[in-house]
């Protein structure tokens, strides 16, 4: 057996949404498959990875993991950037699934065994009104969430993100993914002061329906300042959220020393990460509680461990990137290096079409709340580029915000 890599072949396909997935074949014909989709802008990576990395996979090792990380990370000379992330991301997941298939076993075991049953996801809940957010949130515990993300209308603001409505050109209802389909990006409104005073009557109601013991979570999707995001946390303390999400734009990790030194409100935040450069700072200083990075967008299970083997030092958890943006294969690769690490936190879900399942046979399981990745050997999931050849490509942009005097303003 010399696990030499024989083949490399990207794969651009669009199940409800669009994926871009890398497949690497060994002599000994082991299949390993890995996650390369940035929302929005697919083919960059899709670009990336058959124009300057396909080729370098041929005749390696396919063992080596860590080495061919290395040397495609280091080996570029240009390092991070979430199109060089994503691109190394998915052939790092490949070569995990391939290790898994070739030892048998599923990728968790390799990273160390289950140190948990189960990892305890959290569900989406959204609103226009009380009502409509009161019904989102029992439907979402009927399901069996235990934890639930609540993101409501705000007066003063037309189109929000995270609150279910839109219906996507796709014909399927996609409450939660914003990414619309066409050839420009949907414009959306944004009021910070309208939000700030908004958002703690929201949770003060939920609370007063609902009782203390549900952990409740939020996301402020990059749009405040850090005195903002003080306030914010602050006026949310009575509620006991179990996190704020992305208080502010996650670029400057300097911010986040005020907004903590101001609120004892949980923070989580790094789904736009691509580095250990990126979120170091806050995991060193202790001024975040939850790694919000995903392992797509991190380029792959390898890094995303070794980041979380640091926040377990400092006794921070994860909280792991989960939207429909990332693939089956991404999902898993991160559900497995939960189910291993000590300090899992919790786990974002959004369950994937029925189309995109068409395409990627999944194996983990959900049920009461906890999701597994299951037993088959690498990650568990399969692609099936058949299918995935009757879902062509098509161009979709995440929405953008601008203010009431038409200033662009963080989406
Ligand atoms: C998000 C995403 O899941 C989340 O918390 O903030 O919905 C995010 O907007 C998308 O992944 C962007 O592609
Ligand atoms: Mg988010």
């Amino acid at each position: 057996m010399s696990a030499k890599i024989i083949k490399a072949e990207v794969f651009v396909t669009s199940p409800s949404r669009n994926f871009v997935t890398l497949r690497l074949t060994t002599d000994d014909g082991v299949i390993g498959i890995g996650d390369a989709t940035l929302n929005g802008r697919e083919l960059a990576v899709a670009t990336y990875l058959q124009e300057h990395v396909a080729q370098l996979m041929v005749g390696r090792d396919s063992r080596n993991i860590e080495d061919t990380w290395q040397f495609l990370y280091r080996a570029a000379y240009w390092r991070r950037g979430p199109v060089t992330m994503a691109a190394i991301a998915a052939v790092d997941m490949a070569l995990w699934d391939i290790k898994g298939k070739m030892a048998g076993m599923p990728v968790y075991q390799l990273l160390g065994g289950a140190s948990r049953t189960g990892c305890r996801a959290y569900g989406h809940a959204s609103g226009t009104d009380t009502e409509s957010l009161f019904d989102s949130i029992r439907y979402e515990m009927e399901l069996g969430y235990k934890s639930i993300r609540v993101q409501t209308s705000v007066p003063g603001i037309e189109k929000l993100y995270g609150v279910a409505a839109q219906s996507q050109s796709s014909g399927e209802r996609y409450d939660f993914e914003p990414a619309n389909r066409g050839d420009w990006p949907v414009e959306e409104d944004w009021d910070t002061r309208a939000y700030l005073r908004h958002i703690p009557t929201v949770f003060e109601s939920v609370r007063n329906e609902f009782g203390p013991e549900l952990p409740l979570l939020h996301d402020g999707h990059h749009r405040m300042t850090p005195r903002e995001a003080a306030q914010l946390g602050k006026s949310l303390e009575p509620y006991d959220l179990y996190w704020l999400e992305d208080c502010t734009p996650a670029e400057n990790q300097e911010n986040l020393r005020y907004v903590r030194s101001q609120t004892t409100t949980p923070l989580a935040i790094g789904e736009v990460f691509n580095s250990v450069f990126d979120i170091k700072d806050l995991i060193q200083e202790q001024l975040i509680d939850y790694v919000r990075c995903a392992s797509t967008h991190f380029g792959g299970i390898s890094p995303l461990k070794k980041v979380m083997n640091f926040a377990e030092m400092y006794g921070i958890k994860s909280g792991f990137h989960g939207p429909t943006d990332v693939s089956p294969v991404g999902f898993a690769a991160q559900l497995h290096l939960g189910l291993s690490i000590h300090n899992y936190g919790l786990q974002e879900y959004m369950p994937h079409s029925d189309l995109t399942k068409q395409v990627f046979h999944e194996s983990l399981s959900f049920e009461d709340g906890y999701l597994h990745p299951g037993d088959a050997p690498g990650l568990g999931v399969e692609f099936d580029p058949e299918a995935a050849e009757k879902f062509p490509y098509a161009q979709a942009y995440l929405p953008y915000n601008r203010l009431a005097d038409g200033t662009v303003h963080n989406w």
